[in-house]
């Protein structure tokens, strides 16, 4: 068990819960037809963006992708505005000019996620490239999917990061699925991880739905980043729980199978721990419940009492200025 004192430990309960609870909000919205655009939830993922953010400082800079709403929110978009953005509304980052799926804010340092898989891993590499040469310790990590790791971009990113030592961490969430696509019709080898070391780095392959795995690892791949040491790749082993988004019943996904993963779940792992160690009690995890629960209520009003933008402004903010977005 690692030594991190009981205030810490709550914490990644909280967020764990927060991004579970906020997409269980979401799936209900998604099916009362509020939502626009697909839904990519991240059920049974969720110690991957939480064990991975909570060593991120706000000067450093993330790149998710369409599964990382976690990542959002503990990178510190407030639930209200996130809401509001995958709602379509005026208030969201984007200012209701898209989906959820592209989202971003410079000042949180959130890099909005492109549709084409692995096209942001260079982008990463890129920024992290840039505090390199500035002299910055501050790092970038890229959020993907192992799907996304057999695009070229990825190799090209990877290939970038290792020549130039930049202060990254690649974050693999290997879900077993592309869509309806199964791992081994995906890729030859059993590891993303090992793709690391032909770019001159160090890969890693651990439990993902571990939040003490992932904190870990985490953990030492950002501290080698801030101190010069270069990229690492963490593999984070884990399971999509619900179809490729929520119109998908991924009839594909064995019944035994999923079965078998939900007895993995990362929150009830976690909880089952903080349990047994005396860290959390029935009424202590009950507050922690009511209140995401009131702050889902109040982003979900905030969401909803939001006006759409307004079509004249359609082609306003389409250059990039140094306005936030
Ligand atoms: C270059 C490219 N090809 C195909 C797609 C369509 N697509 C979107 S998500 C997805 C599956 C991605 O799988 P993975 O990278 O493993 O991430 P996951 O969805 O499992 O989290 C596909 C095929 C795309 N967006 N970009």
């Amino acid at each position: 068990m690692p030594a991190l004192p009981k205030k810490k430990l709550l914490r990644l309960y909280h967020d764990m819960m927060l991004t579970r609870m906020f997409e269980d909000r979401l799936s209900k919205l998604y099916r009362q037809g509020k939502i626009l655009g697909g839904l990519y939830l991240s059920t049974g993922q969720e110690a991957i963006p939480v064990g991975t953010c909570a060593h991120l400082r706000e000067d450093d800079v993330i790149s998710p992708v369409h599964r990382d709403l976690g990542a959002f929110l503990i990178k510190g978009i407030e639930p209200r505005f996130l809401m509001a953005q995958i709602l379509g509304k005026e208030t969201g980052p984007s200012k209701g000019r898209d989906s959820f799926l592209h989202a971003g804010s410079k000042r949180l340092g959130i890099i909005p996620p492109t549709s084409i898989l692995a096209s942001t891993i260079p982008i990463a590499a890129g920024v992290a490239f840039a505090f390199k040469v500035r002299g910055e310790d501050s790092i970038a990590v890229s959020y993907f999917g192992e799907g996304g790791s057999n695009r070229g971009d990825f190799h090209e990113g990877l290939n970038f990061a290792g020549i130039h030592k930049v202060p990254l961490v690649l974050v693999c969430e290997n879900n077993k699925y592309a869509y309806s696509t199964p791992v081994e019709k995906e890729m030859a080898i059993c590891c993303v991880s090992y793709r690391a070391e032909s770019y001159g780095f160090e890969g890693v392959t651990i439990d993902g739905n571990d939040i003490f795995a992932v904190y870990d690892a985490m953990e030492k791949a950002v501290e080698k980043a801030r101190n010069g040491g270069g990229p690492t790749l963490i593999e984070c082993m884990t399971y999509r729980i619900k179809g490729h988004s929520e119109h998908d019943e991924a009839k594909y996904q064995p019944a035994e199978e999923k079965e078998e993963w939900k007895q993995k779940d990362p929150i009830a792992r976690f909880k089952k721990f903080l349990t047994e160690s005396g860290h959390l009690g029935e009424s202590e995890e009950q507050d922690i419940i009511d209140k995401i629960a009131s702050a889902l209520d109040e982003a979900v009003k905030f969401a909803e009492e939001s006006p759409f933008p307004p079509g004249e402004d359609a082609l306003k903010h389409v250059f990039a200025t140094n306005e936030e977005p």
